[in-house]
């Protein structure tokens, strides 16, 4: 059986990231796609020759042609710009939109039948973007953010209880970031809601919510600290993780940004809910009910990714 090819578009700080990543995972052979000469060719290489030492076979190859990304598996876009101190993601949108449109239309030429993950911010317009200009089945392009901000939560709640990350769970919902929803009530230790370990004096609520605004900000904490960019190890693990359920139908549940046709009350738009991932790619949309004060935070959260959809139509009207 052939191996597995996976595409990244964009070979930057994520780009390099995942083709290391996925080199060692032995998920396939990789594509790294940029439109810098040179960049996707040299990190390409690079990665190739840690191969012997690690002891994983993956060919590398580096393209400034979509010609190269003919008949991937997975595509995963992080073309674009990230976020320099000072700025939101929101300010990303008139240039990544562009840069949304040629992704797009290079996949569509060359990687129809590919499971597409889309990162660039901002992820929940930029994803909704994607799937348009590409033309692909909304079921197989899905935006990574639900499993970084849980990963996050889950991380600062691990540290707070000194247990183990792999004990804690965390559920989050709606847009990336500033405007994520997440759920403690679904939120645990060890199978234990986080409601119950405050009325267990194992954290205050005070706490627990300077941990939440703390995931919130989680992105522009990192920026805050690199200065010249954003995140890249945590979004390139979490996007792989999204990649593995494809390729090895996994049937994982994760919380994605996908595709809603009516779930949640919401209509074609891209916003994070958890889902099960397999060889169909979004297999299944889990609806849950939600309790008043989620519902407000939710719909929020949807009204703030309705404004970037609007803004997107504003500078490419046939998107609508
Ligand atoms: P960076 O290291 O700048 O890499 C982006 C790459 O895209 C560069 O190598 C560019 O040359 C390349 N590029 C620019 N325009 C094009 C184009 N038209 N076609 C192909 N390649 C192009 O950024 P990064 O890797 O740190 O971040 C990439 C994106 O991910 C940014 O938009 C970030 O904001 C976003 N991001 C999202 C998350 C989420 O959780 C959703 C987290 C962190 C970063």
């Amino acid at each position: 059986m052939a191996r597995n090819k996976i595409a990244l578009i964009g070979s930057g700080m994520i780009g390099g990231t995942l083709a290391h990543l996925i080199g060692l995972k032995e998920l396939g052979d990789i594509v790294l796609f940029d439109i810098a000469e040179g960049t996707p060719q040299g990190k390409g290489l690079d990665i190739a020759q840690s191969s012997p030492v690690d002891d994983f076979d993956a060919k590398l190859v580096g393209a400034n042609d979509y010609a190269a990304i003919g008949g991937s598996d997975v595509v995963i876009v992080t073309a674009g710009v990230p976020r320099k101190p000072g700025m939101s993601r929101d300010d990303l949108l008139g240039i990544n939109l562009k840069v949304m449109e040629q992704v797009g239309a290079g996949i569509k030429k060359y990687a129809p039948n590919a499971f597409v993950i889309c990162i660039t911010n901002p992820l929940d317009a930029m994803v909704w973007a994607l799937q348009k200009f590409s033309g692909l089945p909304k079921n197989m392009v899905v935006g990574m953010a639900g499993i970084l901000d849980s990963a996050r939560f889950r991380y600062f709640l691990a540290d707070e209880f000194k247990v183990s990350v792999e004990d804690v769970t965390a559920f989050v919902l709606g847009g990336h970031g500033d405007s994520m929803v997440p759920l403690t009530r679904y939120s645990t230790v060890a199978g234990i809601p986080l409601p119950d370990l405050v009325k267990m004096g194992w954290t205050s609520q005070e706490k627990l919510d300077q941990i939440v605004q703390r995931t919130r900000d989680g992105g522009a904490e990192i920026v805050g600290l690199l200065k010249t960019g954003s995140a890249f190890y945590a979004p390139a693990s979490s996007a792989v993780q999204m990649a593995e359920a494809f390729l090895k139908d996994k049937k994982r549940v994760l919380p994605v940004a996908a595709h809603l046709s009516g779930q949640y009350g919401v209509k074609d738009m891209y916003v994070g809910v958890p889902v099960i991932i397999g060889a169909g790619g979004v297999e299944r949309v889990i609806e849950i009910d939600l309790n008043k004060a989620e519902e407000k935070q939710f719909e929020a959260s949807v009204a703030s990714v309705a404004g970037l959809c609007e803004a997107c139509i504003a500078i490419a009207p046939n998107l609508k």
